[in-house]
């Protein structure tokens, strides 16, 4: 397979890329624009890209917003009670079904990595079981990391240790957590520590829910980075959301970022669902209750942005777009200065494959797997500023997605000539 007139990120000319055997065998700089009737693509000009990575999402409560009951107050804790509600309805049939609809309109977007939050506060454990399945069928085409998510807690639900050691039998990659949400503070903090002592004994990964609330008091992360840093665990750990971060006060953080830096965990935010589903206890000013995105970035750490959500009972208008949710999250993180947009594809990108430990796989390079996506812009500002539709997705060198762009087909004269 052969692409011309291709734009990489962060490079002046034009390239062709060749891919054989699924690798990326020659990225050549052109003298201008080629013409080259047996090229397979003609980019055009566009930009080439390492595929979005989509670093948290929830596929098994994905399209289920409004059954039996919508979330009429929009906060995050009766999310937790209409779930509560689906859960019981749910069967290997209906999660199938809707999963693998939700990853397509993920694919149709440009996402080739996937990290999924799955409730395990379940006795049957039946999405897991289904989505476990799912991930083995798609294996050559998505990268899927399946997260045991304890929605109701660990010390707060009926096993819940068993639940979560049950699932990573099952097929987990990733432990998850939700200390906020745990009964009392002790429980929290032991769940934390837990956590990161299961993932040394089995090698998994972590992926915790930390502080999704706008509570200042909220204070798990300073247990998580603690102990992913005494673990020697750092890299491997993941804080999702940490909204609390937002009500901390200054001299607070100043003091946890010197524990954040240590620890060296990854960070994922949320910036739609952040801004859709905190703030709502505020009358005004309203906090954002989204987290620190641009000082933790400014500090060396790594962040990266995702949905959470695609049609579920905390959040109804996910897409799949994570060009959206980039746009979104730099306006309401204050992250559109010129150096900061020139390089913001990082957040559903090279930042996501860090935090999803795949990076060994991940970027357009000589000999790493041909696995890249089309969009619509010469570089990261043009993309943004545009927010087209994703052209083409190649995976392994075999087409995923292509896509004609939208053509006006007239428009009116406003000047006579
Ligand atoms: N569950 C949760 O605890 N938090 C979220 N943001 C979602 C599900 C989507
Ligand atoms: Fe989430």
């Amino acid at each position: 397979m052969k692409i011309i007139n291709a734009r990489l990120r962060g490079k002046q000319p034009l390239f062709t890329l060749l891919i054989e055997n699924g690798l990326f065998s020659q990225i050549e700089a052109q003298q201008g624009v080629l013409t080259d009737d047996l090229a397979t693509y003609d980019a055009k000009g566009n930009l080439c890209c390492a595929p979005f990575v989509e670093p948290h999402i929830h596929l098994d409560a994905a399209l289920t917003a409004g059954e039996p009951n919508w979330n009429m107050s929009g906060t995050l804790f009766e999310g937790i009670e209409r779930w509560a509600e689906r859960k019981p309805l749910l069967t290997r049939q209906d999660v199938e079904q809707r999963v693998l609809k939700t990853i397509e309109l993920l694919v149709a977007n440009g996402v080739q990595y996937i990290r999924t939050h799955v409730d395990v506060t379940d006795p049957e454990l039946v999405a897991l079981k289904a989505i476990v399945d799912i991930k083995q069928r798609i294996k050559d085409k998505i990268h899927l990391q399946i997260v045991a998510f304890p929605q109701e807690g660990i010390w707060s639900y009926p096993n819940g240790r068993q639940l979560m050691e049950r699932a990573l039998e099952e097929g987990a990659d990733v432990i998850g957590g939700i200390p906020h949400f745990e009964f009392t503070r002790e429980y929290g903090v032991e769940s934390m520590r837990w956590v990161i002592e299961l993932a040394q004994k089995t090698g998994k990964l972590v992926d915790v829910h930390c502080d999704e609330i706008d509570d200042g008091a909220a204070r798990f992360l300073e247990v998580l980075a603690t102990a992913a840093l005494e673990a020697n665990l750092g890299p491997r750990v993941t804080a999702s959301h940490t909204t609390a971060m937002h009500s901390y006060n200054n001299a607070y953080c100043s003091k946890l970022f010197r524990l954040l830096k240590m620890s060296k965990i990854n960070f994922v935010s949320c910036p739609t669902e952040s801004i859709h589903l905190q703030g709502r206890f505020d009358t005004y000013p309203k906090r954002r209750g989204i987290t620190r995105v641009k000082e933790l970035r400014e500090a060396g750490l790594n962040v990266c942005f995702a949905q959470d959500s695609i049609q579920d009972p905390w959040y109804t208008l996910g897409n799949g777009k994570l060009l959206r949710v980039l746009d979104s999250g730099i306006h309401s993180c204050h992250m559109m200065g010129y150096s900061e947009l020139q390089n913001c594809l990082d957040l559903i990108t090279d930042n996501g494959a860090k935090t999803l430990q795949v990076e060994h796989e991940y970027g357009i390079e000589l000999g790493k797997p041909a696995n890249l996506i089309v969009l619509q812009g010469g570089n990261d500002v043009e993309v943004l500023q545009q927010q087209g539709e994703v052209l083409l997705s190649i995976r392994h060198g075999n087409v995923l997605l292509e896509r004609k762009p939208a053509e006006v087909v007239s428009i009116t004269q406003f000047v006579d000539s």
